[in-house]
């Protein structure tokens, strides 16, 4: 899908979906992905977040059906258009893309709401792989998409709720619900400051233009075999600390209390690394909010920076491209940097002032080049809308 108008982009999938089916659609939709600025592998441990939209979306053009039949097609997926009936929608059974928008009709169906059935057309231009969300991004347009047709009512957190159901049960990811939110609440303009616990949100000021830096994603082209386990693995070992020391959940062991909680935990090394990475992050995240309200955005730098050292040394999820975009671009003179998402591959951000954008880049792709690495994609990300209706 060519980027463009909002509008010129219905367009275009609307014509392919009449294409498809045989008519026009009932309505098209979009949903972004994502980047976080601060807040990673907290989303699963009650802790806070950061993200905010990217302006790349996953579209839907979408009818409603009343014969029970889900039919799929995408544009961006060899093959033609998929066929299933909404009943025998069965959570495992599915490993192809088509698992993300069934498994969201499974979960609407499974919470009791009545969705009988859908044509659906998607085309996204969010990158695959790349850790940008593309996944939610799917998810949670299909997700409103539904919500409209069925006048299910349900709100932006509540669809996230139900992706994030889709994802864990029907695909088999054990994913936290950052991406879905922020790819169903973010706002044009903003960060979102989101509290996993509990869903509360506050959208932070986020206009870097303005104040003459750019925020620069640097996707590595890489993806790591394994990382699906690995999350797992990280998560479970985040669940062991917070049993270990007597909390729901490592959210609740307060800053000031982190040395005791490690004593605690004595020889279990691994789990210490954990504890520590989450705990440090969230307060991270609190340190960039309170930052960026006082306008001091150029110090929120170096606590980027010190997230990824967190995760590297920590936490373990990064890998020698992230780390590699993360030293040049440091060296190059940017403000911060940091791996974003999952890790094991992916991409990173880079908080550089506008002026030193070209250099930063430039030092980038040479040290890529140097190391022999395939090019990283390299792009500025403004701060976009959340997920909308188009037509
Ligand atoms: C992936 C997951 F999908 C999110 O829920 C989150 O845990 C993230 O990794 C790490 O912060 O994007």
């Amino acid at each position: 899908m060519s980027s463009g108008t909002d509008g010129g982009v219905a367009g275009a999938v609307a014509e392919r979906f009449r294409e498809l089916y045989g008519a026009d659609p009932d309505g098209v939709w979009a949903a972004p992905g994502r980047v976080n600025l601060i807040g990673e592998h907290t989303d699963y441990n009650d802790g806070f977040v950061m993200p905010f939209a990217l302006p790349h979306v996953a579209v839907a053009a979408v009818s409603r059906r009343t014969d029970g039949v889900l039919r799929l097609h995408s544009a961006d997926v060899e093959g033609g258009v998929t066929e299933r009936s909404a009943d025998a929608l069965e959570p495992g059974s599915d490993k192809s893309w088509t698992a993300y928008p069934a498994g969201v009709v499974w979960a609407l169906r499974a919470a009791g709401h009545p969705v009988t059935g859908a044509d659906i057309h998607l085309s996204s231009t969010v990158p695959a792989g790349a850790g940008l969300s593309s996944s939610a991004a799917l998810e949670v347009v299909v997700a409103l998409a539904l919500n409209d047709l069925f006048s299910l009512g349900l709100k932006g957190w509540e669809l996230a709720r139900l992706c994030q159901r889709a994802e864990n049960v029907y695909v088999g990811a054990p994913v936290g619900i950052m991406d879905q939110t922020a790819s169903a609440c973010c706002t044009a303009g903003h960060a979102l400051f989101l509290d996993t616990r509990d869903l509360s949100q506050k959208q932070i000021p986020f206009d870097l233009a303005a104040q003459g830096m750019r925020l620069l994603v640097v996707d590595t082209r890489v993806k790591h075999e394994h990382s699906t386990g690995e999350y797992g693995k990280r998560r479970a070992g985040c669940e062991k600390g917070a049993a270990l020391l007597g909390v729901d959940a490592l959210r609740d062991i307060p800053y000031d209390g982190l040395e005791a909680a490690l004593e605690r935990l004595g020889d279990e090394a691994e789990v210490r690394r954990l504890v520590r990475h989450v705990v440090t992050e969230d307060e991270r995240v609190e340190r960039v909010v309170a930052l960026l309200e006082s306008g001091e955005t150029r110090a929120i730098g170096p606590v980027l920076t010190a997230g990824h050292a967190s995760l590297r040394d920590d936490f373990r999820v990064s890998c020698p491209e992230l780390d590699l975009v993360v030293e040049t671009a440091v060296s190059a003179g940017a403000l911060g940097a940091r791996m974003t998402g999952g890790g094991f591959g992916g991409s990173a951000v880079v908080l550089a002032e506008a002026a030193d954008v070209d250099a930063i880049t430039k030092a980038v792709e040479e040290a890529f080049a140097s190391a022999g690495l395939t090019a990283p994609r390299v792009f500025e990300a403004v701060p976009s809308a959340g997920a909308r209706r188009l037509v």
